[in-house]
């Protein structure tokens, strides 16, 4: 009789394992796993950082390969690079008020350049730069006092390592010799993090890029996959392939834009089972840029994160800190509008799931319990008509305010009458709740 489950969920984990979706089949077998990604799931809202040397050119963290910089000259510049002003505290405390919970930062970019302590190479912040720290051990430290998740960027393709060999489709103007030992680079990126998953803490995981550079190359995947999960059973692995996710993958994320879509030009519009995640830009740039000035509004970055969440997904925002460590005061503010968002309206967005109606024109859907939030993005009129609901509407009102509204429930749907006045339609966002007649198990 006891062993009777134990095969079931064999059979059940080895049947999900063979469709493709792998990853999923980790959510039953590993509990630290599952629950990390539950936590993930409703957290909804993190910071990406990009920053690095390239952020002492100011044109973004690609410099070295838009403006063909060779090995050696970047290695100069590497080594003026001082951040004086570099304050973990300060950092987190702004994600904390924009109503973060997590933060991704670039522990190793496409330049090859370490942002934290190891041993596998000098190219390193500490050992290569008169600024001697490591900001990671820093952020990790202050993102456990201030109770954020911390999760590393590591970069797959490296544009200064001499094994990174044979070339992908960039890199080939850095002046390296032509020639180098594949698996010897492959061994570098697992010391390298292994270094991540030991020194640092609890981590939230690791977030990859740059594989899309080789696509054809074996990069080992299983075996780094197999030693991040079994350093830290709950870190997440966030792989930036474009790809539908591989076996050990625990969320798919899409950059610059929401999962389905693809106006970026290189993600996949399959959409797998694992939690899901946006990154996105807040100007065009990743890395530090001073003459980007293309933010986007706070109404628009409200409107990314409501719409991310209306499909299941987290927003990775990004900003770019200067070379001296501080960040851009067009993000500062910007992030604090939205935290200022949050604070009112937060309860129709962390813990939510997609709502029961799918993104329409107007705008989206999240749902919790038996409440479900309408988020009323683009709709200048008060009357709203949506598709039928699978339960009776038994209240409705607006969210913030707790004003009625008016619902009318046939066979055809639910027509919402918004309350007149309160300038509410030229709020980003006007939020109605409906509660819906609660179905007995
Ligand atoms: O870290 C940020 C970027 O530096 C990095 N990912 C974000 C989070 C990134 N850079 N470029 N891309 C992602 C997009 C990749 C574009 C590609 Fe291509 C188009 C890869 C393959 C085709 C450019 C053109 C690189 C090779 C050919």
């Amino acid at each position: 009789m006891t062993r009777a489950p134990g095969l079931m969920s064999l059979l059940l984990v080895a049947s999900l394992t063979q469709r493709g979706l792998a990853g999923q089949a980790v959510d039953s077998a590993v509990p630290e796993r599952g629950a990390a990604r539950q936590w993930y799931r409703d957290a909804k809202f993190g910071m990406f950082i990009h920053w690095g040397v390239y952020s002492l050119l100011s044109q973004g963290e690609w410099v070295m390969q838009n403006r063909e910089i060779a090995v050696g000259p970047y290695e100069w510049l590497a080594s003026t690079f001082d951040p004086v002003k570099f304050d973990a505290r300060a950092w987190v405390a702004l994600a904390k008020a924009a109503g973060m919970r997590y933060i991704t930062i670039t522990a190793r970019h496409h330049d090859g350049f370490s942002m934290f302590a190891t041993k596998a190479t000098t190219y390193n912040i500490v050992d290569w730069t008169p600024f001697k720290r490591d900001p990671l051990k820093e952020l990790a430290d202050e993102c456990g006092r201030q109770g954020l998740k911390l999760f590393f960027y590591y970069s797959q393709l490296d544009w200064h390592h001499p094994d990174y060999w044979p070339r992908g489709r960039t890199g080939q103007k850095t002046g390296r010799l032509e020639g180098g030992d594949w698996s010897r680079y492959l061994d570098f990126m697992d010391s390298q993090l292994t270094e991540l998953l030991t020194n640092y803490g609890p981590i939230g995981g690791i977030w990859f890029d740059g594989m899309w550079d080789k696509p054809a190359a074996d990069w080992r995947l299983q075996r780094t996959y197999a030693l991040i999960h079994r350093l830290q059973p709950a870190g997440l692995i966030v792989p930036n392939h474009h790809q539908a996710p591989l076996p050990g993958e625990d969320v798919q994320t899409f950059e610059q834009d929401l999962p389905g879509a693809n106006t970026a030009g290189f993600n996949t519009d399959q959409i797998g089972r694992l939690p899901l995640e946006t990154s996105l830009t807040m100007n065009d740039s990743w890395g530090f840029n001073l003459t980007d000035r293309r933010y986007k509004s706070v109404p628009e970055l409200i409107h990314y994160l409501v719409q991310a969440a209306g499909r299941d997904a987290n927003l990775l925002l990004n900003v770019g800190p200067r070379p001296d460590g501080t960040i851009p005061p067009e993000a500062v503010e910007r992030l604090r509008e939205v935290g200022r968002w949050l604070a009112t309206y937060g309860g129709s967005i962390y813990g939510t799931r997609r709502g029961p109606i799918p993104p329409r024109a107007w705008g989206v859907t999240t749902a919790r319990g038996d409440s479900v939030f309408v988020h009323v993005l683009d709709w200048p009129d008060r009357a709203l008509a949506l598709p039928p609901l699978p339960a009776r509407v038994v209240g409705a009102s607006m969210f913030a305010t707790g004003e009625r509204v008016e619902v009318r429930q046939s066979e055809a749907g639910v027509a919402l009458t918004l309350p007149a006045g309160g300038g509410e339609a030229h709020d980003p966002d006007r939020v109605v709740v409906l509660r819906l007649k609660a179905r007995r198990n």
